[in-house]
């Protein structure tokens, strides 16, 4: 009989795509749940693949202790005690809590409630610092209260949908499918794109503006005092719901057309046809997210974009609002338990009133009396030893944490660091005196919120591999042996949830935007079957609550929102003589964050297999696609694949923020970024940094295929660059290094142990030389170096793992890289799903296919998530353009 499919939430972005697990005859496969408002059956790429991160491949499965196995109970003691020991001699406030908004909300509540209810300090903070905090900033300062006020439906019977600081094709693919589909439904309704690269996202525009980087304040006062000056403000919405709005428009005043054309980069013609598609709009909402947020000036930017909604009256009617969409499965769950240090609870600060609410309902008289630091002085405090103790859970800070050499550097003296993660190998449980293993997606059992209030049940369908438990078991174990046993003794996750629905509503009287007091009573089976809900779920709400302030009453005392005025800022670093270009960073389509769970998909590896640097070719016409470049800052140096392209802006470089310590040499972008935060909301510049870009000249490059799994080969040929790229059943690298060997089988013998097996080589001249490596019939190594960057078919190789070549010519096939077939190589994966490349999609449209349609006829590729389809038209304009020059010629 078939067994029955599980359903869940998506362990990636904040679009909280509801997921159907169906159990295979191995494993399961991942499709879309038809009935969860977030997608309505549609998944992306990264979704689709979730089913191939399952493996316990480089899990963490037991306890460690300076990397020794212990039994939970000693662990759990040693956590307890040296915290208790560091309280003791040094206070409260010496320890810390870093979390993140992949943590269900279930751990979350207990991890806030351990530290700034009992431990008394308000050192816990998280990643969410590094990605949401502006938006939260920017909503309190307008609305009163931390509330993303639209929903998905209003992105699709939008009039105009602006996306500012947004790759939503690449970053919340689903969401962004379904806007496609309503722009093809609606063909009137307009699309805008703000973003100084032109992403895949720019598909869909009607008008993209590649503004000056960090210049969007401008462009929104601009555009405010635009509609100031055409009579397009709501003047009785402004009357009676706001206040600040004089203020407000006498500083946009001085953003005049010249004057804001000239500070962003933008023509005045494009200017007006922005403003002008505004004015017609009468429902807009402009979606944001990292491109705004992360910056020195994020959350007046944010409140730039809320001052155009509130004066012209967009906001709480269907099709209307500022939409900041979160990035991290549960980043709203974090907000709404508190995991921002600067937030006591449950949309609670640190009034008295507040801190002796909270105090009640915990029943501790040990409440934090004030907020803790944020993520980027937390680890300075423990770099010059004010914290003494920190517990890192569901993050990998010495990645993805801005100046991150420092961050390690600083977390080297600290004298207890102690991990929470999955996987045993990461830049953070490195440096972990006290690694404990938590239980992964699919393992573990809780709720997550979505970008739009959506409360969604994450079910486990998998077993407990090993001994890893769930993230608030172990938080209440320890919690227990801090002498807090009556506040931590939750036998089951529906028991924190009915807990944390308590405090929303205690003594909330619609004082506090968020309130699911309606599902505080709970049974356990009735929470395991929730359905998905928006917040507010309470008395007035039962069924929640699709979109906030539709009754034109804020979270503000007097009931009114705040238009805030605003001076805008350039980024806090500009390009020097020494760092002339502007780097960017951010997400590639196919990877997640720091690539502990993506990077162990080979599909997902194959759309983009190294860490690169994209940039313009005029500003380096000497380094060319293949190369490797040093991209340097006043911080660090980074080695990447060089991706020259013309659509990337004049000026400015992009990097991906994903490749960490495991994947790649010298590949953690944020060891190149300093820490400039936001005075007011401590979120990080990430997406500007001076840097100089070189061509690192290469006597030799080289890839390495070797038989095993990567914990076969824990190490990497010692080069100065490498790479890995994940592949089933065979490691796989890229090399290069700055001197050719003079023997060949003598590198190889050092450095793979190639003298074990019979080898079969060829010499390439003084260019290059290749090599496959046999045992008993079965290759175990094939290698190919060359001065230039070699291309052999890497799917063929890898074939010939499982299927050797069997004639002596096919060998020779294989040894010169190529696939016995004679058949090139397919390119880089564009379609992941139906495992389509570049070159075949090439091909195929020179024989005729000219349209996404067409390819999907012969090729099936964008036809199943559709994640590639912008990719898809990129390689048909770019091919018609050479067939075209062709025929001219
Ligand atoms: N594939 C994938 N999807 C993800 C994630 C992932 O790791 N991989 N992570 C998730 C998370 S946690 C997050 S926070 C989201 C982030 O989602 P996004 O914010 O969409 O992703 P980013 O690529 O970081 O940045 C978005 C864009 O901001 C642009 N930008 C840079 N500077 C400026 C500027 O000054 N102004 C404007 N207007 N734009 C600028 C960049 O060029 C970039 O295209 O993605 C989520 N989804
Ligand atoms: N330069 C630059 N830097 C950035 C960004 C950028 O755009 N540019 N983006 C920033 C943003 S928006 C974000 S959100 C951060 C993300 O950065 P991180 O949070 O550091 O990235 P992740 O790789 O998601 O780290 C999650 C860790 O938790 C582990 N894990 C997974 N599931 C569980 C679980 O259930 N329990 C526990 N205990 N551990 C688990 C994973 O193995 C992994 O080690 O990066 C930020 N850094
Ligand atoms: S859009 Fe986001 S939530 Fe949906 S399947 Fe893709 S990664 Fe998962
Ligand atoms: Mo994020």
């Amino acid at each position: 009989m078939k067994k029955a499919a599980i359903s869940t939430t998506c362990a990636y972005c904040g679009v909280g795509c509801g997921v159907s697990m169906q159990p295979q005859a191995e494993g399961f496969s991942a499709s879309g749940e038809v009935s969860h408002p977030a997608n309505f059956g549609r998944l992306c790429v990264k979704g689709h693949a979730l089913g191939e991160t399952l493996s316990l491949a480089g899990r963490l499965l037991q306890p460690e202790i300076d990397r020794q196995p212990v039994s939970w109970s000693k662990a759990l003691d040693a956590v307890a005690n040296g915290l208790q020991d560091v309280i003791r001699e040094f206070g409260p406030h010496a320890v810390a809590f870093y979390g993140s908004g992949q943590l269900l909300t279930e751990d979350y509540y207990v991890a806030n409630k351990l530290m700034k209810g009992f431990i008394g300090a308000g050192n816990m903070d998280t990643n969410s610092r590094l990605c949401m905090a502006s938006a939260v900033v920017g909503y309190k300062r307008a609305f009163g209260a931390d509330a993303v006020p639209c929903n998905y439906q209003d992105l699709i019977v939008a009039d105009c949908v602006i996306l500012t600081g947004s790759n939503t094709a690449w970053a919340h693919p689903v969401a962004y499918q379904r806007l496609a589909q309503a722009k093809k439904e609606r063909p009137e309704m307009r699309i805008i794109v703000i973003d100084p690269r032109q992403t895949a996202t720019c598909d869909i525009a009607d008008l993209h503006l590649p503004l000056r980087p960090g210049s969007d304040a401008a462009l929104f006062c601009g555009a405010l005092n635009a509609m100031a000056q055409s009579g397009k403000l709501d003047a009785d919405f402004l009357q009676h719901h706001t206040q600040g709005a004089d203020e407000t428009l006498l500083a946009a005043q001085d953003w005049t057309l010249a004057k804001t054309a000239s500070f962003c980069g933008l023509t005045t013609a494009q200017l007006l046809t922005f403003y002008q598609i505004i004015a017609d709009s009468d429902r807009l909402v402009t979606l944001y997210s990292m491109g705004i947020n992360q910056s020195s000036s994020g959350v007046d930017k944010c409140n730039a974009i809320i001052n155009l909604h509130l004066a012209t009256g967009k906001v709480g009617r269907e099709g209307c609002g500022p939409f900041s969409i979160t990035g991290q499965p549960n980043a709203m769950g974090g907000r709404e338990v508190g995991g921002l240090a600067n937030q006591l609870a449950s949309h609670m600060g640190f009034t008295p009133e507040e801190i002796d609410r909270v105090g009640r309902f915990w029943m501790s008289d040990n409440v934090t009396q004030s907020p803790g630091l944020n993520a980027v002085d937390l680890f300075r405090a423990i770099e010059e030893g004010q914290i003494k103790a920190v517990w890192i859970m569901g993050t990998n800070p010495l990645v993805s944490l801005p100046d991150a050499d420092r961050v390690r550097a600083g977390l080297a003296r600290c004298p207890l660091v102690i991990v929470s993660d999955i996987m045993r190998d990461t830049d953070t449980t490195r440096a972990a005196h006290i690694c404990l293993p938590a239980l992964g997606w699919g393992e573990k059992n809780g709720t997550v919120t979505n970008s739009e209030r959506c409360i969604s049940r994450q079910r486990a369908f998998l077993p407990a591999p090993g001994e890893a438990k769930p993230d608030w078991w172990i938080l209440s174990q320890v919690a227990q042996r801090l002498g807090f046993a009556d506040a931590f003794a939750y036998q089951h996750p529906a028991e924190i949830f009915r807990e944390h629905a308590a405090l929303s509503g205690f003594e909330n009287h619609g004082s506090r935007a968020f309130d699911i007091s309606g599902l505080a009573q709970l049974t356990n089976f009735q929470w395991d079957s929730m359905r998905p809900l928006q917040w507010p779920v309470n008395a007035a709400n039962p069924q929640g609550t699709a979109r906030l302030f539709t009754d034109l009453q804020f979270f503000h005392p007097d009931g009114k929102a705040r238009l805030i005025a605003i001076t805008p800022q350039l980024p806090m670093n500009q390009p020097t003589t020494a760092y002339p270009l502007v780097m960017n960073t951010g997400r590639v389509r196919d990877q997640w964050h720091t690539m502990t769970r993506t990077g162990k998909s080979a599909r997902l590896m194959q759309h983009i297999s190294e860490p690169f640097c994209q940039f313009h070719p005029d500003d380096a016409p000497h380094i060319h696609s293949g190369d490797l470049v040093r991209v340097a800052s006043s911080h660090g140096w980074l080695l990447l694949r060089a991706q020259p392209d013309s659509l990337q802006p004049r000026g400015s470089v992009f990097v991906p923020m994903h490749w960490n310590s495991q994947f790649s040499q010298q590949a953690r972008v944020d060891a190149l970024i300093e820490a400039h935060v936001d005075p007011l909301s401590g979120q990080p510049e990430s997406k500007h940094m001076p840097v100089s870009l070189r061509h690192w000249k290469a006597a030799w490059q080289a890839e390495v295929f070797m038989r095993g799994s990567h914990e076969d080969h824990p190490m990497p040929p010692a080069t100065a660059y490498w790479s890995r790229i994940t592949q089933p059943g065979v490691t796989h690298y890229t090399l290069a290094d700055s001197s050719m060997p003079e023997d060949w089988m003598a590198w190889l013998s050092e450095h793979v142990g190639t003298d074990r097996w019979v080898c079969q080589s060829a010499r390439l001249g003084d260019e290059g030389f290749n090599l496959l490596a046999w045992s008993e019939g079965e290759l175990q190594l094939a290698f190919y170096a060359h001065r230039q960057h070699p291309a052999p078919d890497r799917q063929a190789v890898v074939a010939a793992f499982t299927q050797p070549p069997g004639t002596a010519q096919h060998r020779l096939a294989l040894l010169a890289g190529i696939a016995a077939s004679g058949k090139a190589p397919t390119g880089a994966m564009i379609c992941s799903c139906f495992a389509v490349g570049e070159r075949v999609i090439a091909d195929a449209i020179r024989q005729g296919c000219h349209s996404v349609q067409q390819l999907g006829a012969q090729l099936k590729c964008g036809t199943c998530c559709g994640s590639c389809i912008p990719e898809l038209k990129k390689i048909i304009v770019g091919q018609l353009a050479t067939l075209t020059a062709g025929e001219d010629q």
